[in-house]
């Protein structure tokens, strides 16, 4: 079998040096070209001239807020959203004649870009026991299917269901509640491996797992930092949010180990100056940090504030928001003390003066905010990362009021409101009284799976039964070999998608594709056109109208599969109108004001231009920790550490795919064209390591079980990451990522900071 681009290691790899400025015209004009290759003019017209507007389609990319309504561009949408929806508004079909021509075990050999690119799945499809091919089967005998296996299960704690999130608020709803009326938590999800770190310490400390900021107070702080996120390919249009910050005085600090395009310039498509000339500096300073070295950097610099009050008494320290709002104080500060500056200066790769210099722009602040993403929670200390996030922000009182508290930019556009709606393996009690309450069932209490445990008991044979909603899970997981295997040992796995992914071939004894309508496309049900709501990175819940013809008659919409299974699931068992969701939406809305906090009259609220901005206690002076006020906390000292002739590996996104599926093997960006099997090295470490531009390596990573993980056949790229560091695309490097190498507390994957060494490869593959 030919292999397909992405396959190919490096025989059309080529390097330019990476652009210093992100977004501007080119980028407009590559989402057109992408749109007008992946569907008609008509189609791609209709679904960028209504994304992110009132009323329209929200953008299936990031979590990123849209302006206030007044405050919209008539194209409020940037580029790499423009590539999502237009990817899922694709003309390309996947019909029956397809499966018949490719066998299940040829399309595993398939690369991920090529599976997306075969178009829209268009028709239930059933791999039954001993076959190699998905053979078409109808959606009764499909759920009947499903319903029967989950019957069949000796506890319902042998059956996992993952959402990612892409999945509506109403969808999500429905799910959790059939799952738990099924009778289980085990409801891991995309955000696990995500932002599971920033939810556990900010849920500590502050009582929340939710950031704090909104646009408007984004717009207003003096110094934003950026920490471990590359806002110009990840959340484009935050770029706009920081210019406008800007144009009022703000200041921005990067961190970093990569010189990310957007962190350095900007170029606003939206304004005249983006179109001509070098655009906006954005980073007023970058740090370029050793991978993991954030803990160290943010103790130092906590450190560098108690001293500076010590020498200035009563000035630098908010006393009054300390005294009434915190509580362990005198111990972190104590702690505080004690931290050494060269292991400071060791685990950040920085200089003194680097850090003293943030320290002064600190303490010219008012309000600042601290935006944070992978870089931070990716890694084995994400945890206590975020936790020193939040005793920085509290010293000088950045808490609760305008301009200024905690970001964690989310990724998918609605893996907060997921998360909001009950998809939690640890949903508190009082969520659970209130779904008892509202629906007379007595929902399961013990925690579930999370995404990393229901490896390991699908691993161990505890789990008989994978359901996926949305997403790639055997792509997005740690360990691919390991999650392959686990999933290959269910008896039945079945996924409600959009597109083909890897996960569809990665089958148990039964497989069932079971496809949906994506968020472009109307959705009609019996009583009428229906909309779903979503929830953004600032907490906004809106609404998202599909307006484009559906990719095949034979989709059904995810609330309607779910609806139909837990009625052919449960048997009458929970007295919940499940055809009534499916007929109409704003009848599962009713029951979710009635179950989640802040949603009261969810239906008429959200339908005012904006929606509903769901209350924040924080920002209210509310915290619901354990002591009921916020926590200072000591963090351990930890230095990730890579032994000699090792380096630190990041897996991270090129300019060119979404999540799991990347759409081309280039990333524009960075400068890499043709091959995304590539690793990014300091050329420093190139030479110390004995290696050259464009030589063929192995991966393999370092861990504690002995065991070997390898990536095969990486081409060598210098490029001017922190010495010590490495860099790979998501998901081939996933292979490299122990299943066992979690952070501390929450269990996320440690997809950041992984050890590894590079093998030369001794001959040119075939
Ligand atoms: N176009 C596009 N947009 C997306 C996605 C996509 O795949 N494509 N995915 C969405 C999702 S689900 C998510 S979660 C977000 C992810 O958004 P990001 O968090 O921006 O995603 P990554 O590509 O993982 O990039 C991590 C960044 O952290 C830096 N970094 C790595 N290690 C460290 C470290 O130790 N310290 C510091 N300070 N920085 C470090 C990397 O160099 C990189 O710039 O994006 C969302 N938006
Ligand atoms: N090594 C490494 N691993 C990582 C990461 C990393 O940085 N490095 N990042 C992690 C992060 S932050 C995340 S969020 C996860 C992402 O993990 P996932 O969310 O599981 O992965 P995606 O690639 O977003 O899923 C893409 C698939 O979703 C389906 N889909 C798209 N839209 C819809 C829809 O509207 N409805 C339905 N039903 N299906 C739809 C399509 O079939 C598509 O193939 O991966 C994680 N894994
Ligand atoms: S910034 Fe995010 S939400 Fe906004 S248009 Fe781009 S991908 Fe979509
Ligand atoms: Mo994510």
């Amino acid at each position: 079998m030919k292999k397909s681009p992405s396959e190919e290691p490096d025989e059309r790899l080529t390097v330019t040096p990476p652009k210093e400025w992100a977004a501007g015209v080119p980028a407009v004009t590559h989402a057109l070209e992408y749109s007008l290759q992946e569907t008609s003019v008509r189609r791609a017209g209709v679904t960028l001239l209504t994304m992110n507007q009132v009323g329209g389609i929200d953008c299936p990319g990031c979590a990123w807020a849209d302006p206030s309504p007044g405050h919209r561009h008539l194209n409020e949408y940037c580029e790499n959203g423009a590539k999502h929806i237009n990817d899922e508004a694709t003309s390309r079909r996947i019909t029956t004649d397809f499966f018949r021509r490719h066998t299940v075990s040829e399309l595993g050999r398939r690369s991920d870009l090529w599976l997306n690119q075969q178009g829209r799945l268009t028709e239930p499809m059933v791999k039954r026991p001993d076959s190699d091919h998905y053979e078409p089967i109808s959606w009764y005998d499909a759920l009947g299917l499903l319903a029967e296996e989950l019957k069949a299960l000796d506890s319902p704690d042998e059956a996992v269901f993952y959402t990612s999130g892409r999945v509506s608020n109403e969808a999500a709803f429905l799910l959790q509640l059939f799952v738990r009326a099924f009778g289980t938590n085990n409801l891991p999800d995309c955000s696990n491996m995500c932002h599971e770190s920033s939810g556990s310490a900010l849920h500590e400390t502050l009582g929340t797992g939710k950031g704090s900021v909104s646009l408007e107070d984004l717009h207003h702080a003096d110094l934003i930092f950026l920490v471990g996120q590359n806002p110009g390919t990840n959340h484009p249009r935050q770029l706009s949010a920081l210019e406008e910050a800007k144009g009022n005085g703000a200041r921005i600090i990067a961190v970093n180990p990569l010189p990310e395009a957007g962190l350095l310039r900007f170029k606003n498509p939206q304004k005249p100056h983006g179109v001509v000339g070098r655009g906006v500096q954005i980073a007023d300073r970058f740090l370029q940090i050793r991978s993991g070295g954030d803990l160290a950097l943010f103790q130092g610099l906590n450190r560098l504030l108690l001293e500076a009050e010590d020498s200035r008494p009563g000035t630098v320290l908010d006393h009054d928001f300390v005294r009434s709002h915190t509580s362990g104080f005198e111990e972190f500060s104590q702690h505080a003390r004690n931290i050494a500056w060269e292991d400071i200066l060791t685990a950040t790769s920085l200089t003194r003066e680097e850090i003293e210099a943030v320290r002064d722009e600190v303490l010219r602040s008012k309000r600042i905010i601290v935006c944070w993403a992978m870089g931070v929670t990716q890694q084995k200390h994400g945890v206590p990362t975020v936790r020193e996030i939040v005793n920085f922000l509290m010293l000088r009182g950045n808490l609760g009021r305008a301009g200024a508290g905690t970001c964690p930019v989310r990724g998918h556009s609605n893996v907060q409101g997921d998360r909001t709606m009950g998809i939690w393996e640890r949903m508190p009690d009082s969520f659970l009284d209130a779904l008892q309450q509202e629906f007379g069932f007595e929902p399961p209490r013990a925690h579930g799976l999370d995404s990393v445990n229901s490896i390991r008991a699908m691993r161990e044979g505890r789990i008989k039964v994978f359901l996926g909603v949305a997403g790639n899970f055997v792509r997005a997981a740690p360990d691919s070999a390991v999650t392959e295997d686990a999933m290959r040992r269910c008896r039945l796995t079945a996924h409600i998608s959009t597109k083909l992914n890897r996960s569809h071939t990665v089958c148990g004894r039964t497989a069932l594709i079971l496809p949906t309508l994506g968020r472009t496309e109307l959705d009609v049900q019996a009583t009428g056109e229906q909309f779903v709501t979503v929830e953004n990175s600032m907490s906004e819940v809106h609404t998202s109208h599909g307006r484009l013809k559906p990719a095949s008659k034979l989709l059904l919409s995810e609330v309607a599969i779910l609806s139909r299974l837990a009625r052919r699931t449960l048997d009458g068992k929970a007295d919940i109108p499940w055809n009534e969701f499916e007929a109409d939406y704003g009848a599962i809305r009713d029951r979710i004001s009635h179950v989640v906090p802040g949603l009261h009259d969810f239906s008429r609220r959200v339908a005012r231009p904006g929606g509903i901005r769901l209350p924040n206690p924080v920002n209210e002076g509310v915290f619901n920790t354990s002591v009921g006020k916020a926590l200072f906390t000591c963090n351990a000292w930890v230095m990730s550490h890579a032994p000699e002739g090792h380096l630190l590996l990041q897996s991270l996104r090129s300019h060119d795919q979404w999540n799991t599926i990347p759409y081309t093997d280039n990333d524009r960006y960075r400068g890499i064209h043709g091959s995304r099997r590539v690793v990014l090295v300091n050329p420093q470490d190139v030479s110390q390591l004995g290696l050259a531009e464009g030589q063929r390596v192995d991966l393999v990573s370092v861990w504690a079980d002995d065991a070997e993980r390898r990536a095969e056949d990486f081409a060598v790229v210098p490029y001017p990451t922190t010495p010590g560091c490495a860099a790979a695309y998501y998901p081939e490097a996933n292979v490299l990522v122990p299943l066992d190498s979690v952070a501390e507390t929450s269990n996320q994957p440690t997809a950041k900071g992984i050890v590894v060494r590079l093998e030369p490869r001794a001959t040119r593959p075939e």
